[in-house]
């Protein structure tokens, strides 16, 4: 029998990391994922597959690891040899990034550059996929953006997604590394962090139906987003290293929803009125908001047969669905 692949996933407690190592274990890899000291394991995303005795050091392997520390993930690369490494980690909140721009950067562009230069001393031929973001178009100049739009980051993540994204692309023309950057537009799921607006919704919505809480304090209500389900994109993640070269994709739906229709959307499913509920605080606005983020999804169509699964109304009523059932019952 073949040998099982190996995959090494960074940010392997996330939403992305936790959904990908599921959908490679179930094709037979052996997933290995770095984690910080400081993670929780016991709460994580990934509890459920650490918990599984079949599972846990049989198929999925966590070692400690910090991006910052370059002499550690050169072990961890020594010790895994990986065939396939998905970089997902780093400091991913858009606004907390003008709060702590410094460390935002170190996490996202010097953290890409630390791994990128371990894969160019491996001695083995890797496939290396670099988690980039729709915030490397920031102030486009076009709508939908594709593979081949500018960059124009509007905010200090989108600005270190840029250097990590041309990066990845230099490592790979330079040097002939299998390297493709996933340019990634929304992404959403149960498992989002409860900072982001659709969990923040989501969550709210169910409380407020429980009569747990009784307001949403949003920001700008009106900023229009691509939103998918994150299940569907790992896949998107996963295709693109299974392709015969190594290229850059946009993944997304092709299709904007405003913060507005999620919240009206959520609301429906417990078929509440969200106004009743809604209050705005400037607390929660972007210094600079990017332009129309809207991705075409035409070349990953085309080359990798990649679709979205998931509509929005099912991503909502998921993620609702979800946050009603996390509520203990009275
Ligand atoms: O949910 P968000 O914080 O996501 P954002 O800023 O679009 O970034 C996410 O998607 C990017 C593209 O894939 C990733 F690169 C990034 O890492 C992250 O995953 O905000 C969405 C929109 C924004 O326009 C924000 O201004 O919602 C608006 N918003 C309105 N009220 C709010 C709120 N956002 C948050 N987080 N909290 C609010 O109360």
């Amino acid at each position: 029998m073949a040998e099982a692949k190996r995959a090494l996933i960074t940010g392997i407690t996330g939403q992305d990391g936790s959904y990908l190592a599921e959908l490679l274990l179930g094709k037979g890899y052996a997933v290995h994922g770095v984690v910080r000291r400081t993670s929780n394991l016991l709460r994580s995303r990934i509890e459920h597959l650490r918990s599984e005795e079949s599972i846990y050091n049989q198929q999925l392997f966590l070692h400690y690891g910090d991006l910052s520390d370059g002499t550690t993930l050169r072990r961890i690369f020594a010790q895994v040899q990986p065939d396939e490494v998905y970089h997902l980690a780093g400091q991913s909140h858009v606004g907390l990034s003008f709060e702590i721009p410094e460390s935002t950067s170190e996490e996202v562009a010097m953290a890409t550059l630390r791994l990128l230069e371990i894969c160019r001393d491996q001695g083995h031929a890797l496939r290396f996929y670099h988690a980039s973001s729709s915030e490397v178009f920031g102030a486009a100049t076009e709508s939908p953006q594709t593979e081949t739009t500018a960059m124009r980051p509007a905010n200090p993540y989108g600005c270190a997604k840029a250097f990590a994204t041309q990066l990845a692309q230099v490592y790979r023309n330079a040097y002939g590394l299998f390297v493709c950057n996933g340019i990634l537009y929304n992404h959403e799921s149960p498992r989002r962090g409860e900072n982001f607006v659709t969990r923040k919704i989501a969550r709210a919505a169910a409380r407020i139906s429980r009569g747990l809480e009784n307001e949403l304090v949003l920001g700008n209500i009106s900023a229009r987003r691509d939103w998918g389900h994150a299940r569907d994109y790992v896949e998107a993640m996963w295709l693109m290293l299974q392709h015969s070269k190594p290229d850059d994709y946009v993944v997304a739906t092709g299709v904007t929803h405003s913060v507005r229709d999620f919240m009206e959307a959520a609301f429906a499913v417990v078929e509440l009125s969200p106004e009743k509920y809604l209050k705005t605080d400037p607390a929660f606005h972007r210094p600079a908001e990017p332009a129309k983020l809207v991705g075409s999804p035409v070349k990953i169509e085309r080359t990798l047969s990649w679709k979205p699964q998931t509509t929005f109304e099912e991503l909502v009523h998921e993620m609702v669905q979800a946050e009603l059932a996390a509520i203990a019952p009275a």
